[in-house]
């Protein structure tokens, strides 16, 4: 047990050996929405920088007044060469593909900053929050760098207590969406890389000393029993703290051990959430004055052979893959409005589960589907080639599930943390997704873990899963795309054998169809092709022993750079039941009808 407190003297290690990919960063709190903050959302002011001009000088070496100084001339004679306070301004959280056309192909550095007033407190710590910043960010308050980042669509945070001012304050953020054969992802990926600070900035008001992340959840095995753990940011012993389910008569004091943890299980009977009942309680955490109070579910999710068990009864996982996109070409979704809509599309379609792909989603979406009942794939962008052999590569992966798991490891939705997407085999991949996997079940033992994988070695119609992960994972899940990119016509001749005493989800299979363009089963892109793609596929799926939930790709049309078929695509993948414009397709009723009758 004490999974926090190991997970934070993991974490320490590792933000010595990766100082250089977290720099100024301190350990991800949870619950940020539920905890006193200051929004820094809005209009922020921004300069496209092709070339960090604002970065480096003509000879490529940093600068010591870089854009991030925010400088302003001082004399008539002052030679500056920008000035934030004149140049646009677009709406933060959002992306700026499309919010400014020229930049909805860029992929490079652009600088935001923005002005606030805040009034200091003595006794208190002030943490600044980003919720995902795509995809490299350098952070500076008042001109004074504060922390660097990685990643696209994990939270993270950093103390600015000393840097901030009573009064004008001001932030500046580097943003770079430039592609890296080393990065996570890497070169390729089949979505938009849409670039900027996507998702909300806060200034979270915290104690000197605080709760920095705690858990609540159920027993998987015995449903009457409830665990808490918490942990301080700092190890303080005897400090109490106490946690508060009123509807379920819960008040535990406990005092915090030297490590400024604490821990216990209690007997208690709650109501257990599930798609049918999604039962949240208001679960409060009171520490020093302050009081954190989320909704929270219980629910048990374990395997037994072939089958998932959800509150001990096997369920089949009715689902749907999802990207992070608005409709009507949108850009990135980032509310619990835009998660509602693509939700009730889900629901519409009969489903209990969804595969938040390949990236993890933002908090909202994730809440939104947990008040709806849907179940959730929760995945890092580990996706096709990565830089296996790489040490950066391996613990900036490490460091988005840590981020993943620690945002959201009190949902009770999320049932699954997967760690990858068809990942070509070798001895490297093995290696580096056999830690990744091991790492993730060190921080979260009480959910499933999985990857999405892919079926080697078809001959004479066999198709035979052969992957050296399958120890690693409780759910085999594999992506498919016969009568796609293979073996059109030939769905019903397929067999599948899955040589592991595990549940299975096919976590991937479609084709595309334009919405409205109608023709023969044969004519590629129209909607009777991938009508009658879907029909064959699921009679195949049928017949796979084991299998416990589908996830096809995809909800709704989105997208991607890859995609550049005129008239047809137009840069966006085409897979969706839905088209971007949220029109049905009419695969999607036969998607509907089979999870009616499952
Ligand atoms: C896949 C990938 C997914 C793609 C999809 C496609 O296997 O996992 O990211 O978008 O196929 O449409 O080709």
């Amino acid at each position: 047990m004490r999974r926090i407190r190991k997970i934070l003297l993991v974490l320490c290690g590792m933000m010595s050996s990766v100082g250089m990919m977290a720099e100024g960063l301190v350990p991800l709190v949870n619950n940020v929405n539920g905890r006193e903050s200051m929004s820094l959302n809005g209009d922020w002011h921004y300069i496209v920088d092709v070339q960090e001009e604002g970065y480096y000088d003509y000879r490529h070496n940093p600068m010591r007044n870089g854009f991030f100084t925010n400088a302003k001339p001082q004399k008539p004679e002052d030679l500056i060469e920008y000035d934030f306070s004149s140049s646009p301004t677009m709406q933060i959280p959002g992306d700026w593909n499309t919010q400014d056309e020229r930049l909805f192909f860029y992929e490079g550095t652009v600088w935001f900053e923005r002005e606030f007033e805040y009034a200091k407190k003595s006794g208190h710590r002030i943490l600044l929050y980003f919720g995902a910043v795509n995809y490299d960010s350098h952070i500076y308050v008042n001109g004074k760098k504060v922390g660097d980042h990685v990643g696209g669509f994990t939270a993270f945070n950093m103390d600015v207590t000393d840097e901030l001012k009573d009064g004008e304050n001001f932030v500046v953020v580097k943003v770079d969406n430039k592609r890296s054969a080393e990065a996570v992802p890497t070169l390729i990926f089949d979505w938009w890389n849409y670039g900027g600070i996507t998702r909300d900035v806060l200034l979270v008001d915290v104690g000197d000393t605080y709760v920095e992340n705690y858990k609540v959840g159920l027993d998987n095995d015995d449903m009457d029993l409830i665990h808490f753990e918490a942990n301080l940011n700092n190890k303080t012993r005897g400090e109490e703290i106490v946690l508060r389910i009123p509807e379920l008569n819960i008040m535990q004091k406990l005092k915090t051990d030297r490590y400024g943890s604490v821990e216990c299980a209690i007997k208690s009977h709650p109501d257990l959430w599930s798609p049918e009942n999604p039962k949240l309680y208001k679960v409060y955490i009171d520490y020093g004055g302050e009081t954190l109070e989320e909704e929270i579910g219980f629910r048990s999710i374990k395997t037994r052979g072939k089958e998932i068990l959800l509150n001990g009864k096997p369920i089949f996982l009715k689902g749907i893959c999802m990207h992070e996109e608005k409709p009507n070409g949108g850009g990135r979704a980032n509310s619990t409005a835009d998660a509602h809509e693509l939700l009730s599309w889900a629901k519409e379609l009969g489903c209990n589960f969804m595969r938040f792909a390949h990236y993890p989603h933002n908090e909202y979406a994730v809440k939104e589907a947990e008040r709806m009942g849907i179940l959730l794939w929760s995945e890092i962008p580990v996706y096709w080639t990565i830089a296996w052999t790489n040490t950066d590569t391996y613990l900036n992966a490490e460091g988005q599930l840590r981020d993943m798991i620690m945002r959201d490891h009190n949902r009770c939705n999320i049932i699954i943390w997967s760690i990858a997407n068809e990942t070509p085999h070798s001895s490297e991949r093995d290696t580096f997704l056999g830690k990744l996997a091991t790492y993730a079940r060190s921080l979260d033992d009480s959910r499933l873990i999985s990857m999405a994988m892919e079926v080697t070695g078809a001959s004479n119609y066999v198709n035979r899963l052969n992957d050296n992960m399958n120890k690693y994972v409780d759910v085999i899940s594999f992506n498919q795309y016969v009568g796609w990119y293979r073996d059109v016509n030939d769905a019903s001749k397929m067999t599948w054998e899955i040589p592991y005493n595990k549940p299975v989800i096919i976590s991937e299979f479609g084709g595309g169809a334009k919405y409205g363009y109608h023709g023969d089963k044969n004519q590629r892109w129209t909607e009777e092709f991938q009508e009658n793609l879907y029909r064959e596929n699921l009679a195949m799926l049928e017949k796979i022993d084991g299998l416990a939930g589908t996830t096809p790709w995809i909800l709704k049309d989105f997208r991607s750079p890859r995609r550049v078929l005129p008239g047809i695509q137009d840069y966006y993948n085409m897979k969706g039941l839905f088209s971007d414009k949220g029109e049905k397709k009419k695969a999607f009723y036969v998607v509907k009808e089979w999870y009616g009758k499952r």
